[in-house]
């Protein structure tokens, strides 16, 4: 059950479970920002139905699993790690009431409260052992699941885990321990193609961190595209040193439907690159940069900018830097996710300074940098660089472009996200919430109760 579709997301899962009355609920949190509503979510299943076990997974409860259990006690297990063979194994350890701590990437407090962790959970060694996601099970018709800035036929998708570098800002690196995976181009072409005989599906963001680790991955893909001439589009995710050493297979990817490269650039300067441990230079992200260009690929970058030392003349260099290169970008505010090598670092040195997890979402600041020590005073400067960038003629006159998804992508960029920070910024509105999302307390409020005091325990 995907709540975030639902109109009425607590009402209809309270109902659902008070009907079905479920053994077991697995919640899935996948951003460290949405960790507190899946603790709602526990807690709501749990006061409709003591007696459903429920387990929680993630990156971010895999992290923080101790930490989770005792701040939702509604939660009875966590998943840590990889879900599939540990979920597997669990039902299966509770069907026939086998003994839970005997089943590896498990996480629970014992009867005497204590932490019990089961150990690590190896990784799946071959992802074609998997078989295609049920997109029978999911709402596939339904308006959300789709692609906002690409369009209605438009999905994100998944075909790898992992990545081999290690930024020290990343829980994917972290999660998965500086491995790589993924599954084969045959049976990525054959997801590709069911999605577009039996769900109309044709444009897709490639959510893989990294898609052409090898260059294998990347011309088993041409290949496999090629030959099955399903007329797709992609936007797949890169490196700037990988694309340098792909330039000769630029042309293949955007005859294969290609579009556009995404690549973590970051920052305009080696010494932040060196810091945040990207393990590519300022010179080898233009050069990724040209050469997407020279073979007609859109250029995406995905920039961090909140850094402890940057100030404001770094700032304007960035935005300079960036808006003369990019045909558009991801700004983020460098956030320590917890489990990254940049949590316990900024930790340590005492600058984290909003310990809520539900503003650790790369849009919201959580540390101070040495010259701007107020969070909403760096949130001004994100908002102001995102405006400045969107509202420039060079980015308007891309609403009329010849290029159909530069068209619509910035057709929606600048009508929802530049509009947007406008209107906050005047009036004081929301930037965005997705349509029906509604704060537990709030539902709780609805109905006349308040909130325990056991939710909203912010971490430490
Ligand atoms: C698809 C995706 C999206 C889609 C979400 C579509 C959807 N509703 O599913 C879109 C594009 C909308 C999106 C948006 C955002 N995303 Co996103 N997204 C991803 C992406 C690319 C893939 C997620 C995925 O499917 N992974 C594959 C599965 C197999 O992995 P998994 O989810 O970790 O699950 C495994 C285990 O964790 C475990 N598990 C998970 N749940 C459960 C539950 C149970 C019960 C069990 C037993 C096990 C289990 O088992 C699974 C299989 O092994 C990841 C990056 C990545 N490559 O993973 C980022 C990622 C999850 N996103 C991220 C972020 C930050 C965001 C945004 C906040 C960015 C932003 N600033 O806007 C927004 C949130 C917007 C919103 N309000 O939803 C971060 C989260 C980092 C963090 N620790 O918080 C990630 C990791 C990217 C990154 N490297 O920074 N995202
Ligand atoms: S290259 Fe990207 S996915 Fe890999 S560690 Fe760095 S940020 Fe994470």
């Amino acid at each position: 059950m995907d709540c975030t579709l639902n109109e009425n997301p607590w009402g209809d899962l309270e109902e659902k479970i008070q009907r079905e009355k479920p053994d077991v609920v697995g919640i899935s949190v996948i951003c460290t920002a949405f960790v507190y509503d899946g603790m709602n979510a526990a807690h709501l299943i749990k006061s409709a139905n003591p007696k459903t076990i429920i387990i929680m997974g993630g990156e971010h409860p895999s992290f923080m699993a101790e930490e989770t259990l005792r701040d939702c006690p509604a939660i009875d297990y966590i998943c840590v790690g990889e879900g599939e063979v540990t979920l597997t194994e669990f039902l299966r350890a509770i069907e026939k009431k086998e003994d839970l701590s005997r089943v590896l990437g498990l996480a629970y407090l014992n009867e005497k409260k204590e932490f019990v962790y089961t150990g690590e959970r190896p990784f799946i060694k071959d992802l074609d052992t998997l078989p295609i996601p049920a997109y029978h099970l999911a709402r596939m018709e339904h308006p959300y699941v789709t692609l906002p800035s690409e369009g209605k036929r438009g999905l994100v998708l998944n075909f790898s885990r992992g990545c081999l570098w290690d930024c020290i800002f990343c829980s994917e690196s972290a999660f998965y321990k500086k491995t790589w995976r993924r599954r084969s181009p045959k049976l990525i072409a054959d997801e590709l193609q069911l999605l577009k005989e039996k769900y109309n599906r044709d444009i897709f963001y490639v959510g893989d961190n990294t898609f052409n680790v090898t260059r294998e991955q990347g011309i088993g893909f041409i290949e496999e595209m090629l030959k099955r001439k399903t007329h797709q589009h992609f936007w797949l995710q890169s490196r700037a040193d990988l694309i340098i050493r792909d330039e000769d297979l630029l042309d293949g990817f955007r005859e294969a439907g290609v579009y556009q490269f995404m690549m973590g650039l970051e920052y305009h300067s080696d010494t932040v690159l060196k810091d945040i441990k990207k393990h590519h230079t300022v010179e080898q992200a233009i050069q990724a940069m040209k050469f997407l260009k020279k073979h007609k690929l859109m250029v995406m970058a995905t920039l961090l900018i909140g850094h402890w030392n940057e100030t404001e003349k770094d700032r304007n260099d960035f935005f300079k830097f960036f808006g003369k290169y990019v045909d558009h970008f991801g700004l983020n505010l460098i956030t320590p996710l917890p489990g990254t090598p940049l949590f316990y670092q900024m930790k340590e040195l005492g600058r984290i300074k909003d310990w809520d997890y539900r503003n650790y979402d790369y849009l919201h600041a959580v540390m101070s940098a040495k010259e701007v020590d107020d969070l909403e005073q760096l949130n001004l400067i994100y908002r102001d660089i995102m405006r400045r960038y969107y509202w420039r003629p060079k980015e308007m006159l891309k609403i009329f472009s010849s290029n159909p998804i530069l068209r619509h992508h910035h057709r929606y960029y600048i009508t929802k996200v530049a509009f947007n920070i406008m209107t906050h910024e005047i009036f004081g509105t929301p930037i965005w919430v997705q349509p029906n999302y509604q704060e537990y307390k709030d539902y709780l409020v609805e109905r006349g109760e308040a909130l325990p005091k056991e939710l909203m325990v912010l971490a430490k």
